[in-house]
């Protein structure tokens, strides 16, 4: 008998197939009220599942996934599962790390060049047939190139935003990691400083950390206190790295200059949140990875992770790979 997967996200016929060359497929889009007993019931004789970030499978679901050998998720962030809890049970979760590094920092270049220079309010105004005069100081932007970039979370989405700055744009490129990264030192002249350092001196800060228990909350109000009153902060890793109602405040109150944000605390981010009503916020749908052809790389690698992953093969890509009882 084959091994049941459960797909919860759809796929392009090329890689559906592929999946189904080697699994019978439990085939969901997404996992909602209208689909739950149903959904739960294959979850419990799935060997493997495959789907995205943005479709949360709580620690209490997976616990009835008594068959799961494999979770497999379309994303390089694993925050939506609770990888000790997987771990424990010895399943690996496998990611797609590497694919979506430069569209990410072209999506985190964007919201810094659309808050720098005020992109979005200035292209409302012209569409509201509010461009009345020239331009003055009131509506003028913020210069980027040259300025300082303060990256905190030097991964590989990182460095891929210091190439940009570094190279494009004459940036001074700083950075905060748990560990010091010499390749970014040696290419773009990154220096490595303290958070507090690094948040009191950049004109431009990118947080690219993934989340887990020790960088949740890591960005709050004693943080943003500490930022330049010019300061343009960017978030492209996820929304609970911040603490939401603090930013809030400081773009209220033009403690910092502006910010630029792809991910939130709740996504969809719910209308009527404070954000949508401030002029120096800009706001991305979490589009960081969101293009054609990253999303194929995704998928594609994703699938290529499940195949290897269900055969034994856990080798590239594994998210728990340092967790894990038995190595495989
Ligand atoms: C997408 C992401 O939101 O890879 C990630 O961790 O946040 C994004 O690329 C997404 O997960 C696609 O499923």
């Amino acid at each position: 008998m084959r091994p049941k997967v459960l797909l919860y996200k759809p796929l392009p016929d090329d890689e559906r197939q592929r999946l189904a060359m080697h699994f019978d497929i439990m085939e969901f889009d997404g996992f909602h009220r209208d689909n739950e007993i149903e959904f739960l019931a294959a979850l419990r004789e799935a060997e493997g599942i495959i789907g995205g970030s943005g479709i949360k499978l709580p620690t209490e679901r997976l616990e009835q996934a008594s068959k799961l050998k494999v979770a497999s998720t379309i994303s390089v962030g694993t925050d939506q599962y609770d990888l000790d809890y997987l771990a424990r049970r010895n399943i690996p979760v496998m990611h797609t790390p590497g694919v979506l590094n430069e569209t990410t920092a072209d999506t985190m270049f964007a919201l810094l060049m659309c808050t720098a220079r005020r992109a979005l309010e200035l292209s409302n105004m012209v569409k509201e047939g509010r461009w009345k005069h020239t331009i003055g100081p009131d509506l003028y932007g913020t210069d980027v190139h040259g300025k300082t970039l303060g990256i905190v979370g030097m991964g590989r989405i990182g460095q891929a935003i210091a190439k940009r700055a570094h190279l494009g744009f004459d940036m001074k490129i700083q950075y905060f990691n748990r560990t010091p990264n010499p390749q970014a030192e040696k290419d773009y002249d990154a220096q490595y400083l303290s958070l507090e350092n690094l948040l009191s001196s950049s004109d431009f800060i990118c947080v690219m950390t993934p989340l887990s228990a020790s960088t949740q909350g890591l960005i709050g109000e004693r943080e943003f206190a500490l930022m330049k009153p010019d300061c343009i902060f960017i978030n492209g890793s996820r929304g609970k790295v911040i603490d939401e109602s603090a930013l809030i405040k400081a773009l209220q109150t033009k403690q910092i200059r502006a910010a630029g944000l792809d991910v939130f605390q709740q996504e969809p981010l719910p209308a009527n949140s404070p954000l949508c009503q401030l002029d120096n916020a800009v706001l991305f749908p979490h589009i960081g990875s969101a293009t054609v052809e990253t999303r194929r790389k995704m998928i594609t690698c994703a699938v290529d992770n499940l195949i290897r992953a269900m055969s034994g093969d856990i080798s590239q890509n594994c998210a728990n790979g340092h967790l894990l009882k038995n190595s495989r």
